[in-house]
């Protein structure tokens, strides 16, 4: 079975946004959580893992994987390099035979509000006037204003939802471009980076992400590829 259009059409505008970032250098990742197959209950799973770096990001990250009873995720993290003055860009895709019934996409603060350039790019852009947004779970403080969730309805609304994350990135880009990094060790670095901390602790508190990795592997597995692949601590700048 193929992915769901609008996770195609998603991964597809990523790359594309991805391959323009200049300094993309693709990251080294364990042999084992490149492409992972397996089965569960008799249905075929599959994740395929991307990786990279880039000017301005220390880590680009997009999954895609479908993990039994018919569920199929897009997961997307930019982490930037904390010595620049830019947000994580995240996004993230759930569908099961009934349809998506979450998509999020979001440049969320590494440190308390979104720089003023970011923030005031995104009040000017247009976006799709959702018919269903949903509410966030309490972690997701982590998220800025301009947050997008939302249960898509219609191709309509995928082409909305994919033309945002088109904006995230496009925002994200002209930042990164118009950046340069501060010092390791100024307090601006290191509140960033503990800003990404938070950010990823917060995002492990997510118990739908942990229970269905769970159930498509096992406990320890699941455990290590949030640990090491999905929300590893950022090291020091
Ligand atoms: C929700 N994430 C979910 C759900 C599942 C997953 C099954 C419930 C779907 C729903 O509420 O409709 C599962 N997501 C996964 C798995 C992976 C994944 C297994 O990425 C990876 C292998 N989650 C992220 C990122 C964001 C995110 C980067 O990984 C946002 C930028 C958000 N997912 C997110 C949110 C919810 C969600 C906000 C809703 C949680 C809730 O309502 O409690």
């Amino acid at each position: 079975m193929s992915l769901h259009p609008l996770m195609v059409s998603l991964a597809d505008c990523i790359r594309s946004r991805w391959q323009d970032f200049s300094e993309l250098t693709p990251l080294p990742l364990a042999a084992d959580l490149e492409e992972i197959s397996g089965s569960l209950d008799g249905e075929a799973l599959f994740i395929r893992n991307e990786l990279a770096s880039a000017r301005g990001l220390r880590k680009l990250h997009l999954e895609t994987a479908r993990l039994g009873a018919g569920l199929q995720i897009l997961h997307c993290v930019f982490f930037p390099d904390p010595r620049f003055d830019l947000p994580v860009f995240g996004a993230d895709v759930v569908a099961s035979p009934a349809g998506v019934s979450a998509a999020i996409a979001d440049l969320s603060p590494t440190r308390g509000r979104l720089p003023d350039g970011i923030d005031r790019a995104l009040a000017s852009r247009p976006c799709f006037d959702f018919g269903q947004r949903r509410e966030l779970p309490p972690w997701g403080s982590i998220f800025s204003p301009h947050v997008c969730f939302i249960r898509p309805d219609g191709a309509d609304e995928d082409q909305g939802f994919i033309a945002w994350v088109d904006t995230l990135l496009q925002v994200l880009g002209e930042a990164i471009a118009a950046g340069t990094p501060d010092p390791a060790d100024t307090p601006a670095t290191v509140e960033r980076w503990q800003g990404q901390l938070s950010y990823c602790r917060q995002q492990k508190r997510n118990d739908k992400t942990r229970r269905v990795l769970e159930k498509a592997f096992n406990p320890a597995w699941a455990d290590r590829y949030i640990e090491e692949l999905l929300f590893d601590d950022p090291p020091k700048p």
